[in-house]
């Protein structure tokens, strides 16, 4: 199938008021949303159950929790991360650590199925060779919702980060490299996977508030694993 492309930039104000995506669509398609930005529909839905053992595994061992954010804000969206560091938020700032601070432990392993899922995505977005080193695993429930931000945590910029859907659907905010530039909203569905690298690769991005549904492999909650090379 053929990509559909969108532009960001002039065009980009009138496309916010349209409905890009048919939101059912988990066909295998794939949509580029700018250069450096390609969403493959459904390449994680065929190893659901796989990925959702790897996430009940990592979780018993790190388990689920709001961060607090360097303003004093407990982050609506529960976070927990598997692999050689983790993104954390405390009262002090961001970064990537070894040990998780709840437990004092090293984060879990990366779940093989998770790592090689990513690889493939990258690979077939013309990542050669993508090597994350750091997963973290979102948890959305009903009105959770991340503020329009950028990754900027990670000592390599060169590498894409690829992110993985699961369960309920969410709409995805997709901005430029100022915050204010506008927006595109992009739906993203279970089993979606987004590839953002390149000249994407520092483009501010956020989710709405989740809307209270139900999915059949996750009930009222949504899972986003981003997955990145955070150290070198
Ligand atoms: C666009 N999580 O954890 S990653 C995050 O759905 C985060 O939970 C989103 O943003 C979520 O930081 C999905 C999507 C993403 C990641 C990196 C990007 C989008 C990006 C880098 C540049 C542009
Ligand atoms: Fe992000």
């Amino acid at each position: 199938m053929r990509p559909q492309t969108f532009q960001l930039g002039r065009e980009n104000e009138r496309m916010t008021t349209l409905s890009l995506f048919d939101a059912e669509r988990s066909d295998g398609g794939v949509d580029e949303l700018c250069p450096g930005a390609m969403v493959l529909r459904g390449f994680a839905a065929r190893r659901e159950r796989e990925l959702a053992q790897a996430v009940d595994g990592v979780a018993r061992a790190a388990p689920f929790r709001h961060l607090i954010t360097p303003g004093g804000y407990r982050m609506s969206v529960a976070m927990t991360n598997c692999g050689d560091v983790g993104w954390i938020s405390d009262e002090t700032g961001y970064r990537y650590e070894a040990c998780d601070p709840l437990t004092g432990e090293r984060w879990p392993d990366m779940p093989e199925v998770i790592r090689e899922l990513a690889r493939e995505a990258a690979m077939r977005a013309g990542f050669e060779r993508f090597a994350p080193n750091a997963c973290l695993v979102n948890r959305y429930e009903p009105r959770a919702r991340l503020s329009l931000h950028q990754d900027k945590d990670e000592q390599d910029f060169s590498a894409p980060i690829v992110s993985v859907s699961l369960g309920v659907p969410a709409a995805f905010l997709f901005g430029g490299l100022r915050r204010k530039d506008p927006t595109l909203r992009v739906p993203l569905t279970h089993g979606d996977v987004v590839v953002w690298g390149g000249p994407a690769r520092l483009r501010y991005h956020g989710v709405l508030a989740l809307k209270q549904a139900e999915h059949p492999f996750a009930g009222a909650l949504r899972y986003n694993l981003t997955l990145r090379t955070a150290v070198t």
